[in-house]
């Protein structure tokens, strides 16, 4: 790879760096980086955790919180001492050093340095993490969660009813991001007065979804009432979309829904009446998103829905940002875009590799937030700089909104 200059006042060097602990969204301990550089400038960064994870994610550690954090501390922060620090490059050098460490230490390492170079120079982290020379203001599509199921909710299946699809969301055409943002958490609204209409009472789940007593049929429903409601108000396009997060419920074969996904009230299904099952879905509901509708392996039946709809096919436990699985995929059309996490695949280096070859084949890339969050903004900042078409962010509560806010300063 070609040496990506950033083009800054001074070099950084970094004079002190350590890792702690903090907690994220879900209450789990995790890893936050602290630099402090030779001027006196505090840098910050923590990488976040998911719930639904595919198998082929990069390891956290690779060995365990506390003792990584210790190895760290005592041994390879000594390394980076003194380090100077003006390109991208260097970053993914300290990144080669950390790799042995596992990819919440690298990440957290990397977020910190930008973090610390967008102060150290005044501007925004995507300048810092654009590969660009030139400067641009970028227009980025926020894909919302209205409505939560499956693992992101805490709840056992045996006992109640909910969707087994694991998000319900939505995403417009408004022409700016506030807009989209505000139309977003209209239909959000919109549902909650939807669910009390019902008798409903509801919570949220992890990302800020609703989570309800609904099964998967019930909340197409109420979702496209909700969308209505809001249509009524607004000229935009309002479009739905899910994550199936497919991988959750299958099992040697075959997908276990355990609420009902269609009036053929069918327990499970076999890969070819779950690809029949997805097309009328996407019909039905005039889908415009659906992200792994198969188990994570299953590069085939992907292939063929690409190739008989319009939607967005995106492979996320499909793809787990890796270069190497998006060009198998590829090879094959299997889907039209890509879910970008950077602690998927661990490190920036690798991330930044996978964008280049989505854009190259034009899948559309979608940088994500994870079910358990920290209020590190980078990946709003890596979508403006890589000019990504959309960012999956939950809804405005919490965490999410240092990912919206960071978004909304840059617009
Ligand atoms: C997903 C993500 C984010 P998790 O499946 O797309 O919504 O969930 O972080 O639990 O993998
Ligand atoms: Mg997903």
């Amino acid at each position: 790879m070609h040496k990506v200059i950033i083009f800054l006042r001074s070099t950084m060097k970094i004079k002190n760096i350590k890792a702690r602990t903090i907690f994220n969204s879900h209450a789990d301990l995790t890893i936050e980086v602290e630099i402090k550089t030779e001027k006196g400038i505090l840098g910050r960064g923590s990488a976040p955790k998911g719930t639904s994870t595919g198998k082929h994610e990069a390891k956290e550690f690779i060995k365990n919180r506390n003792k990584t954090i210790k190895e760290f501390n005592l041994i390879l922060s000594k390394k980076l001492i003194n380090k100077k620090i003006d390109s991208l490059e260097n970053i993914f050098e300290i990144e080669r050093i950390l790799s042995p460490l596992g990819a919440d230490i690298t990440l957290s390492t990397s977020y910190a340095l930008i973090d610390a170079l967008s102060k150290e120079n005044e501007v925004p982290k995507w300048k810092i993490l654009n590969p660009e020379k030139r400067f641009f203001k970028h227009k980025i599509t926020p894909i919302s969660k209205i409505i939560g199921g499956s693992v992101h909710l805490d709840y056992p299946k045996e006992k109640l009813v909910f969707p087994d699809i694991q998000e319900f969301l939505v995403f417009n055409n408004a022409r700016t991001f506030e807009k989209k943002i505000i139309i977003n958490k209209k239909v959000h609204s919109a549902l909650k007065n939807e669910l009390i209409k019902e008798g409903i009472v509801s919570g949220v789940d992890f990302e800020g979804g609703w989570v309800a007593p609904i099964n998967n049929v019930k909340a197409f429903e109420l979702l496209g009432k909700a969308i209505a409601k809001v249509r009524a108000n607004y000229k935009e396009k309002i479009f739905m979309g899910v994550d199936v997060a497919s991988s959750n419920f299958y099992k040697n074969g075959r997908y276990y829904y355990h609420s009902k996904i269609s009036e053929k009230n069918k327990e499970s299904y076999d890969s070819e009446e779950q690809y029949e099952l997805i097309r009328t879905l996407i019909k039905k509901y005039k889908l415009r998103y659906v992200e792994d509708p198969f188990n994570e392996e299953d590069f085939m039946n992907h292939a063929r829905l690409t190739k008989k709809t319009k939607a967005m096919i995106v492979g996320d436990d499909l793809f787990v940002t890796s270069a190497e699985r998006l060009k198998r995929g590829i090879k094959i059309s299997a889907c039209n875009s890509i879910i970008i996490k950077p602690n998927q695949i661990g490190n920036l280096k690798n991330t930044f590799e996978t964008i280049k070859i989505a854009k190259k084949y034009k899948y559309n890339s979608v940088i994500s937030h994870r079910s358990k969050e920290t209020n590190d903004d980078t990946i709003a900042h890596i979508g403006l700089a890589q000019k990504l078409p959309y960012i999956k962010i939950g809804i405005v509560n919490g965490e999410r909104i240092s990912k919206i806010n960071a978004l909304l300063r840059n617009e």
